[in-house]
């Protein structure tokens, strides 16, 4: 089973994500079919369950679409359930340091090289028979830089073996730095700070992404050399597209 992430990166391009907050399957479908590389359950923030997570995947699975997921944190169990539901990415939320993003990384590798347990369970229906030989070639590994440490620790972290690059979540960043939160930070400090983020990835030979408000934002970012987008969230875009039917504008 291939992965549209890596298959978009080797033609240089920009992968775009799909990002969901609603834990449904029904809206994990229609986001797969809706024209993106990828589309990411988010756990973290996104008002889904593990249970409701794997149906997600399952309808993700029946699309074009590759299916990832952020992860509530770096705990490792939480990881290896999301890969063995047959995420074939994941992203990791504010990895501060290259122990965090070592031991990130680790628990999405089969060992020798990492010390992920064996019951891949979906990842083999979904991947084939054939997944433990390739799961740890084929699966995205993005540690995001959304603290003020992690921001310090860039270079140790993008040179962690495995790690694939780093996500930039704009909002914690801005939070982290004493200037609020926005999707698409005007500080000048904190914009500084998000393309210091993508030099250093680039510098590394690692990808960069970034979390974007809008696919204005997104296109703005991937001229910029972020090879990862996401522009905007399925609840975000709802809420706008409600506002405006309920005003008529
Ligand atoms: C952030 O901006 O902090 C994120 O985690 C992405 O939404
Ligand atoms: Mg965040």
């Amino acid at each position: 089973r291939n992965n549209n992430i890596r298959d978009v990166w080797a033609k240089g391009e920009a992968v775009v994500s799909a990002w969901l907050s609603i834990g449904n399957a029904y809206t994990a479908e229609i986001a797969g079919w809706s024209g993106y590389d990828c589309v990411l359950v988010d756990l973290q923030h996104g008002m889904t369950d593990v249970q409701t997570m794997i149906a997600m995947l399952q309808a993700i699975s029946a699309t074009p679409a590759t299916p990832i997921v952020r992860v509530p944190s770096c705990d490792p169990a939480a990881i290896m359930k999301a890969l063995d539901a047959g995420a074939f990415g994941i992203i990791c939320p504010m990895i501060n340091n290259a122990r965090e993003a070592e031991a990130f990384v680790a628990a999405t590798r089969y060992p020798p090289l990492g010390n992920r347990s064996f019951g891949p369970a979906r990842g083999l229906l979904y991947g084939g028979a054939d997944y433990f030989a390739h799961a740890d070639a084929s699966i995205v590994r993005l540690g995001m830089i959304e603290t003020r440490e992690g921001l310090e620790a860039l270079d140790e972290i993008l040179a962690i073996d495995g790690l694939d690059g780093i996500f930039v979540g704009p909002n914690d960043l801005g939070l982290a730095m004493g200037k609020g939160t926005l999707g698409d930070p005007t500080d000048e400090a904190v914009r500084e700070a998000i393309l210091r983020c993508l030099s250093a990835a680039r510098a590394h030979g690692k990808h960069a992404g970034i979390f974007c408000p809008s696919s204005a934002v997104a296109a703005r970012r991937s001229g910029e050399g972020f090879d990862f987008v996401v522009p905007n969230s399925d609840a975000n875009l709802l809420k706008s597209a409600l506002i405006a039917e309920a005003t008529g504008a």
